[in-house]
């Protein structure tokens, strides 16, 4: 079982980014997907991949969703003490048999990690809206993470983000380690993210290429 652990501020696109990877890893690879999410004071996020995922387009089951009001900083718990976190994972494996799991953070700020005893992989999502200054501002979870997504390229125009910036600027605080740019909401992109994605089931025996 691979843990894929989803992380970056308020809004980015976590949620988006898991429910669309769950229908393609589903679909497309027939790999079972469960997701566990983090949330502060509410069960907002697991009610909505709830409703879309489970209800409205019958791609998993009830079972494999998960939803945690965690009540304090995000940040301690998806690393200072992750305890609340490994608790629904064994609970959720004890019911279903998954393959992938997906954990989302509560949106957090630039300096967030996973602790290793809760993800395998770690993807930070940021996008766009907020300009360019971000990657190059830097931030542990920013250089650290196993990819770099950065989402809402769609809207980059708008708020005058120089998305060349942005992956001169990721090169330089990555040091090799993947980016990469796309929009959830029209597509663009999402085969460079995929592509990645694909790889690293192979690596980890999940996926044959
Ligand atoms: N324009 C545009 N909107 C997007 C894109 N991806 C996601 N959104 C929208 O951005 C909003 C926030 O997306 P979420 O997936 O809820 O973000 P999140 O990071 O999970 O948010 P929190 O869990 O609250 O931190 C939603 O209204 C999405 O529909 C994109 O590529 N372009
Ligand atoms: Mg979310």
């Amino acid at each position: 079982m691979m843990k894929i652990g989803v992380l970056g501020p308020v809004g980015s696109g976590k949620t988006t980014l898991i429910e669309f990877l769950t229908e393609y890893f589903v679909r497309k690879f027939g790999i079972s997907v469960g997701i566990i999410t983090n949330d502060v004071v509410s069960n907002y996020d697991a009610m909505r991949v709830y409703e879309n995922l489970v209800i409205r387009k019958k791609i998993i089951p009830k079972e494999n969703v998960v939803g945690l009001v965690t009540g304090g900083c995000p940040h301690t718990a998806i690393r200072e003490d992750p305890s609340m976190n490994l608790r629904a994972l064994e609970k959720l494996t004890r019911r279903t048999k998954v393959e992938v799991v997906f954990i989302e953070s509560g949106g957090d700020n630039v300096m967030s990690t996973f602790s290793s005893l809760l993800a395998d992989y770690t993807i930070y999502v940021l996008d766009t809206s907020a300009g360019d200054k971000y990657p190059g501002k830097g931030g542990l979870g920013i250089s650290e993470s196993d990819l770099l997504v950065i989402n809402k390229i769609d809207l980059a125009p708008y708020v005058g983000a120089d998305l060349e910036k942005m992956r001169n600027d990721a090169e330089k605080v990555r040091k090799g380690k993947p980016t990469v740019f796309v929009s959830l909401k029209t597509g663009e992109g999402v085969d460079s993210l995929i592509n990645i994605l694909r790889e690293e089931l192979a690596i980890e025996g999940i996926l044959r290429i």
